[in-house]
């Protein structure tokens, strides 16, 4: 079917050119709508041009070169005027864990020159709840003919309507592509015109069923989910030290408990790490912090896991040992390190281990600006990593490390924070953190 047909956004903008905006602005040049990719980030956005990313996503290079050679995608610093707005950029937290919507705020009022009467304005970044009415109300502080009324939430400009609704990313790093088509979206319009607006245009390639809702709504469900997820690891992090403490196997005791038809505990590691799920369950304590202390307990679980683990292996190891550290990012099979559990652990052991300790991640190049300086630190390939040292510390579960040829660990002391080598351990005896 001719885009013609679906929608009548036919000029795209997308803000933010990283793990949600670019897939993204690759879907759809792809479906042949033209998209302008912006991104404050001079390199980023050259790398896009020559069809080449700056990120590790399973496809989307092909993707992303398809759409620029076919000139659909074109990447720039400078936003310009275009029918539809997609807002993909970061909404960290600042160290007091309160949201910080700078990035947010910038790009909002980076493309509030170019906006017209019936353009389409989406914001995907995850927000507290209430920020996709701050979108309009930025706009009109920085445009005097953009009004906005805060009674009916519509927002003109010459009376005509600006349409402003939040569809919050839900797509899981490793399988962006797939999600992003695939999973349900939910879509929360300022009224209820920009929610369908805002619909029209994900029709275009969302597979999955697309659910309108208000924008406070949606901003609370993509939050809601994230502090679901951590609440639920928090759970399976807490008993791996009960079952450290009594000396029982948490990998078994899992397996057992999920056989239970209402039990489905997930996999206790080194902590939880990425942009959203160390972050988002914040927004939600920072709006209700009277009524949020499980979101908030379930944080000091996660965050303490990683401190946890170096006690453990601290009091295990003779001091001068050299240690091997399988896996800086946060997760498996991808390159990103934020928050990342791994890094933790392995900045807090270099702070106490006096022998030197060897870093490995197939899928990082060189050691991260973090740990640049610390002397006692190597960056190495990771079958040097463990032939090099006596104690090997799995953190990431990588699927290299998950094929690796398990003899090589004999000898060693193990202590593996993922479980993924825990037959070979159990069978050969050796040592392993929540074993
Ligand atoms: N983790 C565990 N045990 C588990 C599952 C995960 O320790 O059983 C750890 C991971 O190792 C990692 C962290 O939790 O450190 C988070 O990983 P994840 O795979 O659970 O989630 P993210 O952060 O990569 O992506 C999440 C997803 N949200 C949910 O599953 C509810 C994704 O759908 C969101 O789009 C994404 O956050 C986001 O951008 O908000």
């Amino acid at each position: 079917m001719s885009t013609k047909n679906i929608t009548k956004y036919k000029k795209v903008s997308v803000l933010g050119l990283g793990y949600v905006g670019l897939p993204t602005a690759a879907i759809i040049a792809n479906k042949g709508l033209r998209v302008i990719g912006v991104d404050t980030n001079a390199s980023t956005v050259k790398t896009i041009n020559e069809g080449k990313t700056h990120i590790i996503e399973p496809d989307l290079e092909v993707l992303v070169r398809s759409a620029v050679n076919s000139k659909n995608l074109v990447a720039s610093t400078i936003p310009e005027p275009a029918d539809a707005f997609i807002i993909a950029v970061p909404t960290p937290f600042t160290t007091e864990k309160k949201p910080d919507l700078t990035f947010l705020q910038q790009a909002i009022e980076s493309i509030a020159p170019v906006i017209k009467g019936e353009n389409l304005i989406i914001l995907e970044s995850t927000s507290p709840v209430g920020t996709t009415q701050k979108v309009a109300e930025w706009l009109s502080n920085v445009r005097q003919d953009i009004e906005f009324s805060e009674l009916n939430n519509i927002a003109t400009i010459d009376s005509k309507n600006i349409y402003i609704a939040h569809s919050p990313e839900r797509v899981l790093p490793g399988r962006v592509l797939l999600e992003l088509v695939n999973n349900d979206r939910v879509i929360g319009g300022l009224t209820e015109q920009c929610g369908s607006e805002a619909e029209s245009l994900y029709r275009l390639f969302v597979k999955g069923n697309c659910h309108v809702t208000n924008a406070r709504t949606a901003e609370l469900v993509k939050l809601t989910e994230n502090a679901y997820r951590d609440t639920n690891i928090a759970f399976a992090n807490e008993i791996s030290l009960v079952c450290d403490k009594l000396d029982i196997d948490v990998w078994e005791l899992i397996k057992l408990a999920n056989r239970h038809p209402r039990v489905d505990i997930l996999k206790p590691g080194p902590g939880v790490g990425g942009h959203c799920i160390a972050v988002d369950p914040w927004f939600i304590v920072d709006s209700a912090p009277d009524e949020t202390p499980l979101i908030r307990a379930s944080r000091f679980v996660n965050d303490n896991k990683p401190t946890w683990i170096v006690q453990k292996i601290l009091n295990t190891i003779d001091e001068n040992a050299t240690l091997a550290c399988l896996g800086l990012t946060y997760k498996s099979d991808i390159d990103d390190l934020r928050e990342s559990p791994s890094m933790a652990v392995i900045e807090e052991l270099a702070k106490c281990h006096k022998g030197q300790i060897l870093l490995a991640d197939p899928n990082i190049e060189s050691l991260p600006d973090s740990l640049r300086k610390i002397l006692n630190i190597k960056f190495c390939d990771f079958e040097e990593a463990i032939s090099r040292s006596e104690v090997i510390i799995l953190l990431t579960d990588h699927r290299e490390f998950i094929e690796i040829n398990k003899s090589i660990l004999s000898n060693k002391t193990v202590f593996d924070t993922r479980g993924i080598w825990r037959s070979f351990l159990t069978r050969n005896n050796l040592e392993s953190v929540v074993d």
